[in-house]
């Protein structure tokens, strides 16, 4: 069972991640900018009162130097140290540390982060033992849906199809209707049949996570994300879509004899399933956590002035079911002693 108040405590951790990456915001230094992120994540969630393993992160532990896929995080990892990984975890108050499943995503928009461009946020669902996907790091296909269209659309029916669908759905027109698309060429068919119903087509450049999040919040005026992007990001979308009722259906893309042997090796046997948001997320217990590093659709971008940082995140969980977009203002001891101004 997951503390619900441990979502504060995830805040603080893409908070603090979010903080630190934005601050290389434009230099066009994506190793540095993930770094920078990655850091401070790994430093925030040592002290998580949590027994906690990344099953999606970084890599594999020979090419990720942190938060590499079976790392152990959180205040029980040190003690696990000390007495082997099998011993339950106490606090100092004597209260059992909840063993946590976490996939982390700590700067999502690498490229996006180091041109200035939008929607780079700073990411991390959580859940129970076993309750997300250990996804491996191939691509999946996407069709990411708000609350309203979750049941009418599928992967195996055209595009043409799911659009007439949704456009029915939400009561308008297809022409209504906004798809997002990562611009790729490998998506060049895909844009040319979304083209072909007379929808429109807003193409990123990056971050199909944010895009997917925005889909299942009204009003963010995008109702649907199509295409391939990478499967870890897939479960970090279903685990928002648990908590915001929209949904993804999801298929892996598995290509060649290796990429059979990384699903194999992560468990995964029916390679050509399709997933929805609770296959992928299946966890009794989902925490959702990510603060915009740069300016977004739904959340602003850090920004940092004379008397502190501002920052605003979105906090999500299933039980209690709760959604929360929180605005943080960090404040910062300034030199000569004057309170900071807090603007409204
Ligand atoms: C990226 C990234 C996405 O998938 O596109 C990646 O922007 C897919 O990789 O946000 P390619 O750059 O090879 O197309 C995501 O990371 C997430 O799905």
């Amino acid at each position: 069972m997951i503390d619900s108040d441990l979502s504060l405590d995830f805040l603080r951790v893409v908070e603090r991640a979010a903080i630190a990456c934005a601050r290389t915001m434009g230099r066009g230094d994506h190793e540095g900018a993930d770094r920078a992120a990655v850091e401070a994540m790994r430093l925030e969630l040592d002290s998580v009162p949590i027994d906690g393993t990344i099953v999606i992160g970084e890599g594999e532990r020979d090419e990720a130097p942190m938060l590499f896929i079976g790392e152990k995080v959180g205040l029980g990892a040190k003690r696990s140290e000390a007495l082997g990984p099998a011993s339950e975890q106490y606090t100092e108050s004597g209260r059992l540390l909840p063993r946590v499943d976490i996939a982390v995503d700590p700067l999502e928009g690498t490229n996006l982060c180091a041109n200035g461009e939008p929607n780079a946020i700073a990411v991390l669902a959580a859940s129970e033992q076993g309750g997300l996907l250990h996804a491996p790091d191939l691509y999946m296909e996407k069709l990411i849906v708000g609350p309203s269209c979750r049941d009418v659309v599928s992967l195996d029916a055209s595009v043409a199809d799911n659009l007439r669908a949704m456009a029915q759905t939400l009561g308008r027109r297809i022409e209504d209707l906004v798809v997002v698309v990562l611009d790729r060429p490998r998506h060049a068919g895909l844009i040319q049949q979304i083209r072909d119903t007379g929808a429109r087509i807003k193409l990123i450049g990056d971050g199909d996570l944010s895009a997917g999040i925005a889909v299942a919040v009204i009003g963010s005026g995008v109702h649907a994300v199509m295409g391939s992007g990478g499967a870890p990001e897939g479960v970090l979308t279903a685990a928002a879509m648990r908590c915001l009722g929209g949904e993804i259906h999801a298929r892996l893309v598995v290509r060649s004899e290796e990429d059979e042997r990384r699903c194999q090796q992560m468990g995964i046997v029916d390679l050509k399933r399709t997933y929805r948001a609770s296959d992928l997320a299946s966890g009794k217990n989902i925490i959702f956590a990510a603060t915009g590093v740069t300016e977004g659709t739904l959340m602003k971008g850090v920004r940092y002035f004379g008397g502190g940082i501002r920052t605003m995140s979105l906090v999500m969980q299933t039980e209690p079911h709760r959604i929360r977009f929180i605005d943080s203002i960090h404040v910062l001891s300034s030199p000569d002693g004057k309170p900071p101004k807090i603007r409204f």
